[in-house]
Formats: C-alpha cells, sequence, structure tokens
C-alpha cells in the first residue's frame, strides 16, 4: 500500500501508463442523453450562457464540479442504513468525530452541511474588522466569508502559480518573503490568520509541499500568527506530495494527510470533495476556547452541535468516505483519470494548466481564444460553446468568479482565465473522457469563428453561479 505508484512518470515527463484500472466494479448505473444541438443551443440561450443555470437533465456528461458529485461505495450506501437519526449525540457524530481526529489529528471537532458553513464561523469567529489575511490565492466562497467578517484577503502564492505554463511541482506553496513582507509591513497583530489551501483550486489543483508548511509553521510561530488549513482536497494534495518530495515515497497518504495538518492549528474541510459524499462538512481545532465559541455558534447556524446540519446517515457515509479518500489505490486511479484527460489534449497541443493537478484540467482561455478581450469573458465563453458542441457542461473560473475589488467596485481581471473540467470520483469512465476530449477539441478548432459574451445580470455576491450574459 505505502509503496511509490510508479505507474505515473513523474511530472514534467509526458503521462506514460501501463494499463490500470479503478480498484472498483459498478453495481448500479443512471442513465444519461445527449441533447440534440438545436436543444443544446435553446438550453444554454435560456440558461444566459451559465453553465450553473443549465437543468442537469440537459447536460450529457458534466463536469461543472468534483463538489457532492461523487459516487459513494456499498460500504458507504450500507453505512447510511446506520444512521442514528437522534437530535441529540447521535452514535454517527461520536464516529465521525473520532475518525476526523484519527485522520487530521485536531483535538476539537464541529460538524457543518458543508465547506461554507465552516467558513462562515470560523470568519466569524476569528477575524477582526480591518485585519489581513493573506493565502494561497483567493476560493471563491472563502474570501468572500473572510471579506464579510471585515477582513482583507491578500494573495501571498508563489508567482508560479499564476503562471499556466511554468510546471513548478508545488504550484500551491505560498512564498515566505510576500508573506514577511506582509507581516512587517502591517503589523503581526494585524494578521488574523494564515489561510492556506491545499491542493490550491483556482491555481489548477496544485498541491503544496510539506517543506513549504514546515517552513509556514515556524514563521508563523516567530510572529505567534494562526495557520488555518482548508482540507477539503488535501488528500489529493498527499498524493503529490508522495509522488513528487524528498523522502515521502514510502510514507503512506494517510500518515502525510496527518503529519501535514499537524502543523497547522486548525481546518475546515468541505466533505463534498475528498471524502466522497454528497453532503457534509467540519471544522476542526486545537485551541479549547476557540472550539467551545464555534461549538455555540454552530446551534445558530447550521444544527446542534451534534450533527452540525448532517443527519446522522450523512454523517456515518461521511465517516466512511474519510476512510476511502485514503486509500492509495483509489488516489491513483483517480488522479490517473485527470491525467488521462489531460494527456488527450496535451497530444492536441491545447493550452491546460501544467502541471495537470488534482481534481480537474483547467483550459487556458486567454491561449485558447487569444482574440476575445477578458472583458468579454473568455472562460465562460469556452465553457457555453462546450455544453453547445457535445452537452459536456464545465465551470468558468475566470474574470467572472474573481468578481469585483470591494473598494473600487472594478472587475479583478485576474491573471487566471480557466474554463474547469471537473471531474467528479468513481462517476465517469474512460471512454467518457475520450468524448470530453474530442469535444474540446471540436471547440478549439472552431476557437476563431467564436465570439465573447456580455454580462447582462449580475448579483451581488459570487456573481459565478447566477450571473445572465448574452452572444455578443
Ligand atoms: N468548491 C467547487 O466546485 C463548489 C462550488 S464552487 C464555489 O470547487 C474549497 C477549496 C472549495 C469549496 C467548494 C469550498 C466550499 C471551500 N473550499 O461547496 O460550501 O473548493 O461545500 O465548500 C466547489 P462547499
Amino acid at each position: 500500500m505505502c509503496e511509490q505508484d510508479n505507474r505515473f512518470q513523474t511530472m514534467g515527463q509526458q503521462f506514460q501508463r501501463r494499463s490500470w484500472a479503478e480498484p472498483w466494479k459498478i453495481k448500479m448505473v443512471e442513465p444519461i442523453e445527449m441533447r440534440t444541438r438545436e436543444q443544446r443551443a435553446q438550453a444554454i440561450k435560456d440558461a444566459g450562457y451559465n453553465t450553473f443555470l443549465l437543468r442537469s437533465e440537459d447536460v450529457y456528461i458534466d463536469l461543472l464540479t468534483d463538489s457532492g458529485t461523487s459516487a459513494m461505495s456499498d460500504r458507504q450506501w450500507s453505512a447510511m442504513m446506520m444512521g442514528d437519526e437522534a437530535y441529540a449525540g447521535s452514535r454517527n457524530y461520536y464516529e465521525l468525530e473520532a475518525t476526523v481526529q484519527e485522520y487530521y489529528t485536531y483535538k476539537y471537532f464541529v460538524p457543518t452541511h458543508q465547506g461554507r458553513g465552516a467558513e462562515h464561523m470560523i470568519s466569524q469567529a476569528v477575524i477582526k474588522k480591518g485585519q489581513y489575511v493573506p493565502g494561497n490565492m483567493y476560493f471563491t466562497t472563502t474570501r468572500l466569508h473572510q471579506e464579510m467578517a471585515g477582513g482583507i484577503f491578500v494573495d501571498v502564492i508563489i508567482d508560479e502559480a499564476h503562471n499556466t505554463i511554468s510546471d513548478h511541482p508545488f504550484k500551491g506553496n505560498v512564498c515566505l518573503d510576500k508573506l514577511t513582507a506582509l507581516i512587517k509591513d502591517k503589523g503581526a497583530e494585524n494578521i488574523a490568520y494564515v489561510s492556506i489551501a491545499g491542493t490550491v483550486n483556482m491555481a489548477g489543483g496544485q498541491p503544496m509541499s510539506m517543506k513549504n508548511v514546515k517552513d509556514l509553521r515556524a514563521l508563523c510561530d516567530q510572529y505567534n500568527i494562526k495557520l488555518y488549513l482548508d482540507a477539503t482536497r488535501m488528500a489529493e494534495n498527499a498524493f503529490f506530495i508522495q509522488e513528487r518530495e524528498e523522502g515521502y515515497a514510502n510514507v503512506s497518504i494517510k500518515d502525510i494527510l496527518k503529519e501535514f495538518c499537524s502543523y497547522t492549528d486548525a481546518a475546515w474541510m468541505s466533505s463534498k470533495k475528498d471524502h466522497l459524499v454528497n453532503i457534509g462538512g467540519w471544522l476542526a481545532v486545537n485551541d479549547e476556547a476557540l472550539f467551545e465559541k464555534l461549538r455555540n455558534m454552530v446551534v445558530i447556524y447550521e444544527g446542534l452541535h451534534t450533527y452540525g446540519g448532517m443527519a446522522g446517515r450523512d454523517m456515518a457515509a461521511l465517516a466512511q468516505g474519510i476512510r476511502e479518500c485514503v486509500n492509495e489505490d483509489h488516489m491513483a486511479s483517480r488522479i490517473g483519470q485527470v491525467r488521462y484527460l489531460g494527456s488527450l489534449l496535451e497530444n492536441w497541443d491545447i493550452p491546460i494548466v501544467k502541471p495537470i493537478g488534482g481534481h480537474a484540467i483547467f483550459l487556458d482561455a486567454k491561449a485558447f481564444y487569444p482574440h476575445i478581450p477578458q472583458d468579454q469573458f473568455p472562460a465562460q465563453t469556452l465553457a457555453a460553446e462546450l455544453y453547445l458542441d457535445s452537452g459536456v457542461r464545465c465551470m468558468e473560473r475566470g474574470n467572472v468568479s474573481a468578481g469585483r475589488d470591494p473598494v473600487t467596485g472594478n472587475h479583478r481581471f485576474p491573471k487566471l482565465e480557466l474554463a474547469r473540467l471537473t471531474i467528479p470520483r468513481r462517476v465517469y469512465t474512460q471512454a467518457h473522457m475520450d468524448v470530453v476530449g474530442e469535444a474540446i477539441k471540436a471547440c478549439f478548432d472552431n476557437r476563431n469563428n467564436t465570439k465573447g459574451l456580455k454580462m447582462v445580470y449580475e448579483p451581488e455576491y459570487l456573481r459565478f453561479f447566477q450571473a445572465r450574459f448574452e452572444s455578443l
């Protein structure tokens, strides 16, 4: 189990494989169907060219997100039948608490309905108005909760993360010089905490190294600053450490995960990703006083502190999902499938974020459509075009997702203008990946005929979910 997986060559080299296969077989299927081109054209127009506003039944292959879209195992389904639906003190709560403590090391645990419930509470509990929150690139919901609590997010990720063609093995790393400069400039007392995520979603699912988190721990100790982790895809991050970082080739994903968490003070989790469940999340901390505050907050916003918005059966499936997500064969096939799709696109010279990350392939829309300016939303355009071509749904991760600067009110115009093809865990086959690859190739071949979009409706918060566009 702990041996390094040599079925994949190390990064920077072409993905090479002797055939590998998923460590499971399928015992239930859900039919999907492709609409006609005329129906797809109508559906995407009705959705305001926003893939979030499509009806799922109009989608053929759904790569919108890996969040809550995984297939559960027979073990998880049978655990659901053992749900203890007591309002207070459910047996499943205690099992989940013990599982999180075992796999993530933190002392205290608070369940939440999903990741943003946890982000809301930690932000409100610890950020004072006007404090800075440095982090390794923004994430949409994380930054919004930090801002709504009065914080000011500052991106301190290494420069390579903003460069789609850099093949740095740990593009999720924090730049210690940028962080030190911020601390010296603003004063340690004005830093709420350092906010890190592994892997970094908006950078392309890119990992942080163990060395980086150890160095960060030392820096935070020097200035007495807390270090908090978004652990949503941290098991995937552990896979990359095992594959790429010296000294970890023979350490299990489970042990890498524990070691990484041990350098941080707290974590929040959207269990809808790594943990292979359709709903759920949590917060876990080492500080008892903070725990007491969070345990009191959870009853206001989520539910009693022994269910936090989840049913007993949800907690049962989640605890089992934690055990499954660190399985070496599971993780190798999960990342292997993402790499399979990426390698198809690389062979056609289609511009994608390199190296291929953990949960998704990210198309570089600026390079895909160099003739579409960023205020005509090239990544949103690409997502709409892909659906139109083939019924494949993906997600914009560019100018629309970045939103507006709260001070100037202008578009933020992020360096990365990406369309994300996110692979749900244990859901699609290699043949589906072939279809997706061919669909992207068809859009690429038609790129010079493609025009951008105009935003015609913009909601105040997290606009990418509900904004509407018209074709130019
Ligand atoms: N991520 C994703 O598709 C769900 C919707 S897009 C906002 O990538 C991180 C790293 C996430 C994340 C959700 C959340 C929020 C926190 N951190 O969706 O509230 O990728 O469970 O988690 C999405 P919830």
